[in-house]
């Protein structure tokens, strides 16, 4: 299938290369700009411009914001008869949500969401900074999500929205940003689906590290 090969291109990797893109627009919009008022020569290149956005298909798009991927309004798990709840969340990242803990350099405003089983989420994902943020999922089933992610990046001082339904399991879902050392730098935070399944480690005023760094602020 076409759209899905082209999800599969998208590795961790593939995200800079993502953002690389993004930049493209940019430039190209800037370019686009420049050219208003000449004669309509350059009517390819808008063309062009316009193609690049959402070119993945129906489960991705992009533009100068930023992009959602894997988005799904309205197919069902199929462990659910129908949605249980319609569920608003407004996240904003940023270094200065991390001031509160120790450690970190970069956060969410919030570190937890819980819902009800088959819920439908509706994430509006603003970002305060001047570099790239995501709002990224896992563990969500295949069949639905390429690679069982459903992934918001907002660039700097943008803001994007995506919905997503969520099966009828009882679990604690992985939400990070995927950028290089900005989960490790604290923009860790946990999606629990009804009773959950316990915190997952390391998420800022929720839980403890796994491994706490044995750091010691005494000289001998
Ligand atoms: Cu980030």
């Amino acid at each position: 299938m076409k759209t899905r090969k082209c999800m599969n291109k998208f590795s961790t990797g593939a995200l800079v290369a993502l953002g690389l893109s993004i930049d493209g627009l940019h430039s190209i919009a800037e370019a686009q700009t420049q050219q208003e008022g000449e004669q309509n020569q350059h009517a390819a290149e808008a063309h062009h411009h316009h193609a690049m956005e959402g070119s993945c298909g129906m489960r991705m798009r992009m533009d100068m914001n930023g992009m959602v991927m894997h988005e799904n309004k309205d197919e069902l798990p199929k462990d659910c008869d129908a949605i249980s709840e319609e569920v608003n969340i407004q996240v904003r990242a940023g270094v200065k949500y991390s001031e509160q803990y120790p450690g970190t350099v970069f956060g969410f405003d919030q570190h937890q969401w819980k819902v009800q089983p088959c819920s439908r989420i509706t994430v509006e994902f603003i970002n305060d900074d001047h570099i790239r943020h995501q709002w990224m999922v896992h563990g969500l089933p295949k069949y639905l999500y390429p690679r069982g992610m459903f992934h918001i990046e907002a660039n700097g001082q943008q803001s994007k929205t995506g919905v997503f339904i969520v099966p009828s399991s009882h679990y604690t879902y992985l939400v990070h940003c995927d950028i290089a050392q900005h989960m490790e730098k604290g923009m860790k935070a946990q999606l629990v689906v009804g009773n959950g399944r316990g915190d997952l480690p390391s998420i800022p005023g929720i839980s403890a590290p796994k491994f706490v760094d044995a750091f010691s602020s005494s000289h001998q």
